[in-house]
């Protein structure tokens, strides 16, 4: 778990709720790994892809274990060369290297295939492009809100612990095992055969040093005793369990919370709760600080302050005249927080304090952070949120958002391959643009933005 983000399935199910009326979204990058595989990790990226496989994948599993990693980018253009078996072959014979026994090889690896199926998928991943609002209507459900106090309450004990152990509260874990799996929901956690595609996905260039990683990861966890190759069923991403660990969160991070000797995903909720503990903390979670909150932005505010990458004391949003969601003064104090516009500042608004950090490190996607952060506010009890100040701004179309990148990328902002998506990198050239033309800098480009480019191009 980890890292990751929406599980493949629910992504399915998302995409097919919204094809038909796809809008751009704003914020996120795309995810540099399957869509739910997008785990990024902190701490040392993993060895140039010029490095021996073997080589690449010891230092990627040993990175693993002293943190979170962050994939190299896939390599979009690469074309396979060799055969599917003369690469198994080679692997077979780095996992017994490994340490990995000749019986778990065989019993994981013995006749296994190349999928085309999830080839194709995993080189043709669209980029869902949503509102923040939309998104997050459709995953952070009255359902899954409901079921997650329903799961809060009946495993109270477990959750106590937990906490106790590892600082992080149960509402956080329980949104995160409610939009990876519906609370482990067979649907939710998916059907592939896990290690079928974690050989396809090492064996194909694109992204290969990672999966040979994770796959190894596989084996290692098989050879420990905690799941058998049948067993091992998921996303086609490679994903595990109630939580969707990859394999090498699995292994580092799963923790046995029943004491019955396994640490097990997919049947012990202990073992998923302590697990997805373990490592929300390892992630850095703050004990006892809050996330995410809610907020009213005032008509007035410094737009141009609203960005992750820029903190203040709560006391200066709150002196600036941001206030809780209810109208209330905030905490008048030195705490951290990045104000996060999704949509604008006509849009639902929050402020994030440094544990919203470790969402980030779950899933690449914003959307998918800020929807699994507001979620856990509303398993705690939080209010239902505001649509913000409204009107909203229609959100560009796909052709537009690319004209716009074009037109930036003219005039010296580097806003990489215009790809029609609002990321990270677009943001901040939107930022720039709509400072020097005087608009509210609010880093969300509307069509009065567009406009205004287009008479002066
Ligand atoms: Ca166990």
């Amino acid at each position: 778990m980890r890292l990751a983000g929406i599980s493949a399935a629910m992504l399915a199910l998302v995409m097919s709720a919204t094809a038909a009326n796809a809008q751009i979204f704003g914020t996120d990058e795309p995810p540099r790994k399957p869509a739910r595989t997008a785990k990024a990790k902190k701490a040392p990226p993993a060895a140039p892809a010029a490095a021996a496989p073997a080589a690449a994948a010891a230092t990627a599993a040993t990175a693993a274990t002293a943190g979170v990693v962050v994939p190299p980018p896939p390599n979009n253009n690469c074309k396979n060369t060799g055969s599917f078996e003369a690469f198994m072959d080679g692997f077979r014979r780095e996992a017994a290297a490994a340490g990995v026994t000749p019986a778990t090889i065989q019993s994981a690896l013995g006749g296994v295939t190349l999928d085309q199926a999830i080839l194709q998928r995993d080189r043709h991943q669209s980029f869902f492009t949503q509102t923040f609002l939309d998104f997050s209507g459709k995953l952070a459900t009255n359902n899954r809100l409901q079921n997650g106090i329903a799961q809060v309450k009946k495993h109270a004990a477990v959750f106590a612990r937990a906490e106790q152990e590892y600082g992080v509260p149960p509402a956080v874990i329980a949104a995160f095992w409610a939009l990876e799996s519906d609370f482990g929901s067979a649907p939710g956690m998916g059907k592939h055969g896990v290690l079928r595609s974690l050989a396809t996905l090492a064996y194909d260039c694109r992204r290969g040093q990672m999966f040979r990683a994770e796959l190894l990861a596989a084996l290692k966890i098989i050879d420990r005793g905690d799941l058998t190759p049948e067993e091992m069923t998921g996303s086609w991403a490679g994903e595990l369990g109630q939580t969707q660990f990859l394999p090498s969160h699995y292994f580092n991070y799963a923790v046995d919370y029943d004491g019955d000797g396994r640490r097990d995903l997919y049947r012990s909720i202990p073992d998923v709760i302590g697990s997805s503990a373990n490592f929300v903390a390892q992630l850095g979670w703050k004990r006892g600080e809050p996330w995410l909150e809610e907020v009213r932005v005032p008509q007035e505010l410094p737009w141009d302050q609203a960005d992750l990458a820029i903190q203040h004391p709560r006391s200066k949003w709150a002196a600036w005249g941001v206030t809780t969601a209810s109208s209330k003064p905030l905490a008048s104090d030195a705490m951290p927080a990045s104000l996060l516009l999704l949509q604008g500042r006509h849009g639902p608004a929050f402020l994030v304090y440094p544990n919203f950090q470790v969402y980030l490190k779950w899933n690449q996607s914003l959307t998918y952070c800020t929807t699994a952060a507001y979620l856990a506010t509303r398993i705690q009890g939080a209010t239902p949120m505001s649509r913000g100040n409204g009107p909203l701004p229609a959100p560009l179309t796909f052709e537009q958002m690319k004209e716009l990148q074009i037109m930036l990328a003219k005039r010296g902002y580097k806003v990489g391959e215009p790809d029609g998506k609002l990321g990270s990198a677009t943001r901040q050239a939107v930022k720039a643009m709509q400072v020097k033309l005087g608009l509210p800098a609010d880093s969300y480009p509307g069509i009065d933005l567009l406009e205004a480019m287009r008479r002066t191009n």
